[in-house]
């Protein structure tokens, strides 16, 4: 058989400037016609919507190749150390848009396409997004991938091909309902796929000891299963540079060979049942944001990608004589959170099982590979797996974790004497009560770095939940504040602000958002103010014409927009949103002339399927919303809306449209938080908590141009130590008791008074996330921003401050900062060598 990957000589026969490199309008419009024709393969009249959309996308497509495959030549020929990003979630949005913007050519497509009499604007509506994140994790993964290629740092994203994305939502009767997220279904222009670069990855079965021809003492593991892992690959180009990294997804197949026993037994059945095991691998992302649920499949996935991704950068090596005990020069990992912390484990088997190194050498070139991100304090989130179920699939992993442990252990006797309750506290093993492997100590034992993501988490993480990993090692700790690009928030999503801010300042802040202080110098520009003003109103009128469709309600596009937009959860407080929403009803209950800022209430956002309490926020925002709007005496000052299925593409329609960006999270609770980031950039104002990057955000705009209200953290302690009682708030404060009590009564579900009641009976006795004792600040709060935003000269200022002070949040930011402390990894150019002539 011919070796399928063997490289043959060929010259190139691509010519500069033809039709699959060219910039110009013209070769857009011959280079879609051609792919409309080639690809798609139809003609203009029976062509989809969605055939123009793929050929737009190859033709995008086709301009990234050059860059891509050069810089991937570059980086092997240069041999630089790479950053390998291993996420069990990559949240990109949409493609197209986002490409063109980076290639610099938006412009030049839209015209193409308004020229050959299409509407560009739907057919990049028309793009399928990617859902495979649940919200804030997935989604920084995205932008560091675009920051990591926009600033020519040598790195790949690493992670699952789900066939199915986050779950859609719809709401029905209020509630929400889930479909499957079929992404795939018309095909994916982005991704090529790589079958020759398959590996294999073993489950389950048992280890033997064996001695090898060098007279060593080994170990080989016999596993029950072996599932395939095809690499799809996507280019990430950055922003007006050569550099296109990639962004490498497994998906799980039948290993053909596997179980020929059983083929050749005639147990063809059993054979072919086999691959639909294994094709379940990847099939669904779990939609539990910030919930771990130790289920089996969970486990699979993450070894599955974790497993492939490591032999895929020893292959790298490999293929290129590179011994692998240079494997940390060659890269540096960064572990999301702990779902890729078996990598740990599986990166010791991989170096002392399959390529026979030494336990000091494998450990050594673990720790200096490995780093963590820490992304949530909150304990529900914290990954831990039965004993069971982790020795049934993982066998040969358990015991080397043994082995890290029992060293750790020594180390720990050895700094601490005499200290049980520190090492039972510390143990990769919890022994409590049944006992769990602790997935953020093996993450903090095998890693040379951990970080958490705002300044305020890193600090909560060295005080609480990883205090006795910081007094052991002080040194692996640091703080990295999450940031988001500019290029798809803001450039990309709106395209108006950016023009405005450009034609001021230039563009150079899309690369340096620092740049973007220069904005201050316009603030006292009544002109200036107005455009920024009119942007805003026009992005609104957009937003409510597109709630007319959707939700059919009539919203004022002069009113104030508040907009929650994340994740349902109660640690997020949506309610608390909702109590203000009641607050304010019952003050034009009470008094139907009584002044109110006009205002639109927005919120967006999934609740995980088996997240009951979250539904039913959900549930009660559209009740809620039913009443009020629909409520004569309202006479349309209060709106409620409920954007449904709110995703990536949906989102950065939303961003730019708000006057108001609710960050109210209990302090403590959200370690950073990055839609805060998206909302201020676009001249939203916040009010918020001292939770997460908040902090900073408001240390950058200046407290006086930020809502702030409620608890700070060491007061949430303090209460919750001295004894929290939810109920003596509720029984003293009339306001918020009549607020409950609408709610208990039935106000807002026809008079029924259970519907309700599992929300009003946590708020009255439990309330672990203290609603009722940040009410009143926050009302006052409110309060404040309804009185502020009726002088509109003086919220225009605000807003433009907002905008202006926030490249610190750029993403660049953050990747440069883990460059220079963690990663050690410089940037390299890519340059692009001209093309042969055809037929030279
Ligand atoms: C964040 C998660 C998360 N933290 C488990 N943790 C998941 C945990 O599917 N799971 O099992 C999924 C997601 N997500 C978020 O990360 C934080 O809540 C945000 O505050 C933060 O901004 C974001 C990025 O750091």
């Amino acid at each position: 058989q011919t070796v399928p990957n063997q490289p043959i000589e060929c010259v190139p026969t691509v010519v500069v400037e033809d039709d699959r490199t060219g910039l110009s309008v013209e070769t857009l419009k011959r280079a879609f016609q051609d792919n409309l024709f080639y690809i798609q393969g139809k003609f203009a009249n029976i062509a989809t919507q969605n055939d123009y959309y793929m050929a737009l996308a190859y033709t995008v497509r086709d301009r990234l190749l050059r860059r891509w495959l050069t810089t991937a030549e570059t980086h092997t020929h240069q041999g630089v150390r790479t950053v390998a990003y291993l996420s069990a979630e990559f949240l990109m949005g949409p493609h197209l848009g986002n490409n063109l913007i980076s290639l610099g050519i938006y412009d030049e497509a839209k015209q193409a396409i308004t020229e050959l009499g299409l509407d560009f604007d739907a057919l990049l509506q028309q793009e399928e997004e990617p859902g495979l994140g649940n919200g804030g994790l997935g989604r920084l993964a995205a932008c560091y991938l675009d920051s990591m290629a926009s600033l020519d740092i040598p790195s790949i994203g690493y992670g699952i091909r789900y066939e199915f994305g986050i779950f859609d939502q719809d709401i029905r009767d209020g509630w929400q309902i889930e479909s499957t997220d079929k992404w795939l279904r018309y095909g994916n222009p982005w991704e090529i796929s790589r079958p020759e670069w398959a590996v294999e990855v073993k489950l389950g079965g048992h280890t033997e000891r064996y001695t090898d021809e060098n007279g060593r003492n080994r170990t080989r593991w016999i596993p029950h299963e072996v599932v395939m892992g095809i690499p799809y690959d996507t280019p990430i180009l950055g922003y007006k540079t050569n550099t296109a990294t990639t962004l490498r997804l497994w998906s799980a197949a039948a290993a053909e060979s596997f179980d020929f026993a059983a083929f050749n037994s005639g147990d063809y059945f059993r054979a072919v049942q086999q691959k639909t095991v294994s094709e379940t691998l990847t099939k669904v992302l779990y939609p539990n944001d910030e919930s771990a649920q130790g289920k089996k499949l969970r486990l699979a996935q993450q070894i599955f990608f974790v497993s492939c991704s490591l032999q895929d950068m020893m292959l790298i090596l490999i293929r290129q004589g590179i011994p692998l005990e240079q494997f940390h020069e060659k890269f540096a990992v960064q572990l999301n959170d702990t779902h890729p912390a078996i990598a740990v484990a599986e990166l010791m088997r991989l170096l002392m099982d399959e390529h026979g190194i030494e336990w000091d050498t494998a450990w050594r070139i673990t720790q200096k590979t490995l780093s963590y991100t820490n992304h949530t304090l909150l304990p529900e989130a914290l990954e831990r797996w039965g004993m069971g179920l982790f020795s049934t699939l993982l066998p040969r992993h358990l015991e080397i974790i043994y082995e890290i442990n029992s060293q750790f252990l020594d180390d720990i006797r050895r700094k601490f004497p005499n200290d049980d309750a520190r090492l039972s506290r510390m143990s990769l093993i919890d022994e409590a009560g049944e006992r769990y492997v602790r997935m953020a100590h093996l993450a903090c034992v095998g890693s040379h770095a951990i970080n958490g993501v705002a300044a305020l988490h890193s600090e909560l993480l060295k005080q609480d939940v990883l205090r006795d990993f910081y007094e052991l090692y002080p040194e692996k700790f640091s703080n990295k504040t999450n940031g988001v690009t500019p290029r798809r928030f803001m450039v990309l999503s709106n395209p108006r602000l950016t023009n405005l801010i450009t034609s001021k300042i230039g563009d150079g802040w899309i690369k340096h958002l620092d740049d973007l202080r220069k904005l201050e110098a316009f603030v006292e520009d009544a002109d200036f103010r107005q455009q920024w003003r009119d942007i805003k109103l026009a992005i609104k009128q957009d937003l409510a014409t597109y709630i007319k469709q959707v939700n059919g309600i009539d919203v004022d596009p002069t009113s104030l927009f508040d907009i929650q937009a994340k994740r349902i959860h109660e640690y997020k407080r949506q309610h608390l949103d909702v109590l203000h929403i009641i607050t304010l009803y019952n003050r034009i209950k009470a008094n139907p002339d009584v002044h109110i800022t006009p205002r639109t209430f927005i919120f967006g956002g999934k609740a995980a399927p088996g997240y009951f309490m979250a539904k039913l926020i959900i549930k009660l925002i559209n009740s809620v919303g039913d009443v009020v709007n629909n409520d004569p005496d309202v006479r349309d000052r209060l709106k409620v809306v409920f954007l449904k299925d709110y995703n990536v593409k949906f989102a950065q329609r939303v961003y730019p449209a708000a006057d108001l960006s609710e960050q109210i999270s209990l302090a403590g609770k959200e370690a950073s938080g990055t839609g805060n980031m998206k909302f201020s950039m676009n001249g939203s104002l916040t009010i918020g908590t001292l939770d997460g990057a908040n902090v900073e955000i408001r240390d950058e705009v200046g407290a006086e141009n930020f809502f702030l209200f409620g608890l700070t953290t060491p007061e949430v302690y303090e209460l919750k130590a001295k004894g929290y009682n939810p109920y003596h708030y509720y029984e003293s404060n009339p306001a918020l008791k009549a607020v409950i009590d609408r709610i208990a009564s039935g106000g807002f579900s026809n008079g029924d008074t259970n519907l309700f009641n599992p929300l009003v009976s946590t708020l009255l006795y439990k309330d672990d996330y203290l609603l009722l004792a940040d009410y009143q600040s926050y009302i006052d709060c409110q309060d404040r921003v309804s009185q502020t935003y009726l002088d509109q000269e003086y919220w225009t200022r605000l807003s433009i401050l907002n905008s202006a002070r926030m490249g610190k949040f750029s993403s660049d930011r953050s990747i440069r900062e883990y460059c220079e402390d963690i990663w050690y990894v410089k940037p390299v150019a890519v340059e692009l060598k001209e093309y042969v002539q055809a037929g030279t």
